[in-house]
């Protein structure tokens, strides 16, 4: 009897499988990479990774070796800045070490980019975010950003200093994104009211989360803005809750 085509079949599972397993490999080192904070090779940080690859090189790889960059996003990326959110809404960790996993995060993004722009990879939507008119704090306002990118949305960060008109004119481009607002000053939480009055004049049906130190549900819900997060692992939970 002739055996060879089962010997065939069976080098090609055996193939099959080192394959599969080489890319969740790199899936779960991306993983790894971004939950640590390890940019890339260069970065010493942190010191117990020192010389090895960081999420830019792991996802090089992964992209070569053929790794759909939608599951890179969905079971890498996202999965990571959960982890991540968590921790530091927990206090397990603090805003230094966030700002490495988003940075990782961003290194593995730039790769991934390109896939988004032709269509291949789906974000679950679009989050418009500013920093509110008057108020020029934009470190928060950027880790949520991060966040909410790391969650697999489609971010427009207006900055810092943004008028309501310019919350208006980004709508107007993308149509049915949800806007987010944050503040740190009392003075431009007048601001943070003006402008949420605005947008409902605009379109009343436009989902608006507001955040930021001296704000908090209560305020929220006199401006009559939809959601107050202290934190930004809350922003995503919410925006995540809002097309569930
Ligand atoms: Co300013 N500042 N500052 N400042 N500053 C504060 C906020 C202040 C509390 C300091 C103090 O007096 N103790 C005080 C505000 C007092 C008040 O209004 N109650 C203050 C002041 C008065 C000022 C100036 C007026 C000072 C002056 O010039 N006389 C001036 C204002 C300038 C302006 O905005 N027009 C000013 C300027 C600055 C710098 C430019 C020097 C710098 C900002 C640099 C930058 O952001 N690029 C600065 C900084 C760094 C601070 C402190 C020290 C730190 C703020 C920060 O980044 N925290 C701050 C004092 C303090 O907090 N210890 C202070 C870390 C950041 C991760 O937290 O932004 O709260 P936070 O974001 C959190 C959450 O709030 C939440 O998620 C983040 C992570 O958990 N969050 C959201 C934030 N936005 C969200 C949005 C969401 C959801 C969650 O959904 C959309």
């Amino acid at each position: 009897m002739n055996k060879s085509p089962s010997l065939a079949a069976n080098f090609v599972n055996k193939l099959n499988t080192f394959y599969f397993s080489i890319m969740e490999e790199l899936i779960a080192k991306i993983l790894e990479a971004v939950e640590v904070g390890k940019v890339d090779q260069k970065s010493p940080f942190p010191p117990q990774m020192r010389g090895m690859e960081g999420a830019f090189e792991l996802t090089t790889r992964a992209i070569e070796a053929g790794v759909p960059p939608q599951a890179i996003l969905d079971r890498s990326l996202i999965p990571a800045m959960e982890i991540v959110g968590r921790k530091f809404s927990e206090n397990k960790i603090f805003v230094p070490q966030m700002l490495m996993s988003a940075k990782a995060m961003g290194a593995a993004m730039v790769q991934l980019k390109p896939f988004f722009a032709s269509g291949a990879v789906k974000t679950k939507g679009t989050f418009i975010i500013g920093t509110v008119k008057g108020d020029l704090h934009d470190i928060g306002k950027n880790l949520v950003s991060m966040m909410v990118e790391g969650g697999g949305w489609t971010i427009v960060d207006l900055g810092v200093d943004v008028p309501a008109e310019r919350f208006i004119e980004a709508l107007t481009q993308h149509p049915g994104a949800v806007v987010g607002l944050s503040a740190l000053l009392t003075t431009t939480m007048v601001s943070m009211g003006e402008i949420v009055s605005r947008i409902r004049e605009y379109s009343s049906d436009t989902r608006i989360l507001i955040g930021g130190a001296p704000v908090n549900a209560d305020f929220c819900r006199r401006i009559g803005a939809d959601h107050y997060s202290p934190d930004p692992q809350g922003a995503v939970n919410y925006l995540n809750r809002l097309i569930a």
